[in-house]
């Protein structure tokens, strides 16, 4: 039988070093891991699987599961209407995750967040937040499944919404190895890794879905890492006179063009750099552009970085990266 690594679910190989599962020869019979995720683990080197995730084959194999039940997991930051259909192709039982509570700010309440799945994305009582490096309502949510007998779950969801971080918790709840590999650049997990958890349960780990209008697809895998949160994000909260603008690394600007002041809160890394400046002032001006006109509480979602909650009526012109990274809401919060 084919080996194959316990931290991405590729199949070993010693022929390509550019393909998936590659390990020297030399250590191929005493490697557990292939050097992509032996480099991740040890040296935190982020090298990208260069893989095409196959999104329609991952749901006809769970779908051919007759025991199958879906842990469907989602980054908080990435709460968007475009989920729906990913949800919606999946047949058993679904339970929806929403994945790394501990960077919320206090502000953003559960319920909300839970509200908000359940009126726009997937009307379901098994809606929970969670956090895998707090420990926050995994027990809660084993619990549940264990009463509903769910036999087999995969783990199923976008990329970096924390799948294998949470199974490598569960792991470690029941004194086993936290094995698999875990880290924020896209595609980490590269195939099946199926863990027998006790007698009853066995989860599955699945690579992510892709989003091809996702921010890490605009920028340097180098400088992926940086963006996102590590710890509770502490809001930032501007009030922005008409024909101001803040300006976000060199990712985004975002200008009140409307008649009144408003106010623009962000709900992103709070380590990046954000700059106050004029109308007149040409930062990231050269970036493509495009408006929204306010007509009530709006969060305007930046794809894999965060939301922008805009209080008052008005119109923004955005500059970003590409457009196609841009959306909107009416505000969650
Ligand atoms: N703060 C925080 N970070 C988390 C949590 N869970 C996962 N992460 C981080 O999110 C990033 C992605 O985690 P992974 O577990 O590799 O995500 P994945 O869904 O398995 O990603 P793919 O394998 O690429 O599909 C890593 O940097 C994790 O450390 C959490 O509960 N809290
Ligand atoms: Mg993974």
């Amino acid at each position: 039988m084919n080996k194959k690594c316990i931290g991405c679910g590729s199949i070993l190989q010693t022929d390509n070093i550019n393909k998936e599962g590659f390990v020297k020869s030399s250590v191929y019979d005493k490697s557990l891991y292939c050097e992509r995720c032996f480099k991740i683990k040890h040296y935190g080197e982020y090298s990208v699987l260069d893989k095409k995730i196959d999104t329609d084959g991952i749901v006809r194999n769970i779908n051919s599961d007759e025991y199958a039940s879906i842990a469907f997991l989602i980054d908080p930051l990435n709460i968007n209407l475009g989920l729906k259909k990913y949800i919606n192709k999946f047949r058993g039982t679904k339970y929806i995750l929403i994945t790394k509570k501990d960077i919320l700010p206090k502000s953003l309440k559960e319920k909300k967040i839970i509200d908000y799945i359940r009126s726009n994305i997937f009307d379901t009582d098994n809606v929970m937040c969670i956090s895998s490096v707090k420990n926050y309502n995994i027990d809660a949510f084993l619990n549940k499944i264990r009463k509903d007998n769910v036999r087999r779950l995969y783990i199923v969801g976008f990329t970096n919404s924390g799948k294998s971080t949470f199974i490598n918790h569960l792991l470690t709840s029941n004194l086993k190895k936290p094995m698999i590999t875990t880290s924020s650049v896209p595609n980490t997990t590269a195939s099946y890794i199926t863990i027998k958890l006790d007698n009853k349960l066995t989860v599955v780990d699945t690579p992510g879905f892709i989003d091809k209008d996702a921010i890490y697809n605009f920028i340097d895998y180098s400088k992926v890492v940086k963006l996102y949160p590590k710890k509770e994000i502490k809001v930032k909260t501007y009030q922005i006179r008409k024909d101001y603008a803040i300006v976000i690394n060199d990712i985004l600007r975002i200008e009140n063009i409307g008649d009144k002041t408003n106010s623009f809160s962000f709900y992103m890394n709070d380590k990046l750099r954000y700059e106050k400046v004029k109308s007149k002032n040409d930062k990231l001006k050269i970036l493509p552009s495009l408006t929204f006109d306010i007509n009530e509480e709006t969060d305007i979602l930046i794809n894999g970085l965060g939301f922008i909650r805009i209080t008052k009526v008005g119109s923004v012109k955005i500059n970003v990266l590409d457009i196609k990274l841009v959306s909107k809401r009416k505000s969650m919060i």
